[in-house]
């Protein structure tokens, strides 16, 4: 497998400035190789993108924080992510992929790491297995750690997971809002169909990112805002946003990140919005002591 190269070293300065203390709550790290071997079983073999690059482009973008989710190229080997988490001066956080059979100390040492939540893939291009089984004993045992699940899949499998879903004890973020068509407007029944399982499932948070994967126009983008901005009205207060960056697997439509960036004033369409979309939902999930203390 040759190694790829997914994301541009020369992205726009954005125009929209977001407010300071922003969390870029969706991004990854590849490698570098050197140090952090991808997984024999990764499904892709990218090119580093490492911590460095990571935090260059989150200053260029005008972001203060990450949260790094691990790529599925890394397997349940987390060292690239803590690498990062490590490396960032507290400004960064982490989302896990773990084999099941990880011990409790295991665990507590991810968490002195910065780990925060779990992360369930059920893309089958990505993953060769995804069993629901096993993903719920390490969901009821991360409760104690006061983590949350993050669930990866495409919109024709929300039914067939809500049972799954259901049984699940902590909050659960759902990446790029499980994929939607959003083509068909923000009542489309795949936009319509999530929006009713958020209404009915108040734990469950989501990314509202991967416009450049989910838009059926491509830049600027309208179908995606068209579709989303509604559901970043309706559940305000449990939305993130992300670049996902180095943007796995789209090395043949590389995104403009900084184009990316200038999607969240037409998304969150306030800075009240934009200030929850931004700074206090990501806090609340990855950095909730700090924010607690500095409410008071
Ligand atoms: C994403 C999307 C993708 C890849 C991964 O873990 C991964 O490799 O998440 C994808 O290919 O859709 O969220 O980064």
């Amino acid at each position: 497998m040759s190694r790829i190269r997914s994301w541009t070293d020369s992205p726009s300065k954005p125009t929209y400035r977001p407010p300071a203390g922003a969390v870029d709550t969706h991004c990854h790290v590849f490698g570098p190789q050197a140090g952090f071997p991808f997984s024999v079983k990764a499904k892709y073999l990218p090119q580093d993108a490492g911590p460095d690059m990571l935090f260059a482009l989150r200053d260029h973008l005008g972001f203060s924080r990450n949260v790094v989710v691990q790529a599925s190229c890394h397997g349940t080997d987390n060292r690239a992510i803590l690498n990062a988490i490590a490396k960032s001066e507290g400004r960064a956080r982490g989302v896990a992929v773990v084999d099941p059979s990880i011990s409790n100390p295991e665990l507590d040492a991810l968490h002195a790491g910065g780990i925060r939540g779990v992360r369930f893939n059920f893309l089958r291009r990505l993953v060769d297995d995804a069993p629901k089984d096993k993903f719920l004993e390490v969901a009821r045992r991360i409760e104690r750690l006061g983590w949350h699940v993050v669930i990866y899949f495409e919109a024709d499998l929300l039914d067939e997971l809500t049972p799954f879903m259901e049984a699940i004890p902590t909050d659960i973020v759902i990446d790029h809002m499980g994929r939607p068509d959003v083509s068909t407007g923000p009542d489309g029944p795949e936009m319509l169909a999530f929006r009713n399982f958020l209404r009915a499932h108040p734990n469950v948070w989501t990314k509202v990112s991967c416009a450049e994967r989910l838009s059926a126009q491509g830049a600027p983008f309208d179908d995606f805002v068209e579709s989303v901005a509604p559901l970043v009205e309706e559940f305000q207060d449990r939305v993130l946003w992300g670049t996902d960056w180095p943007h796995p697997n789209m090395q043949d439509a590389i995104p403009d990140d900084g184009a990316l960036v200038d999607l969240i004033p037409r998304l969150a369409r306030s800075k009240e919005l934009q200030t929850k979309l931004l700074i206090s939902n990501p806090m609340r999930l990855y950095w909730p002591e700090e924010w607690e203390e500095e409410q008071q």
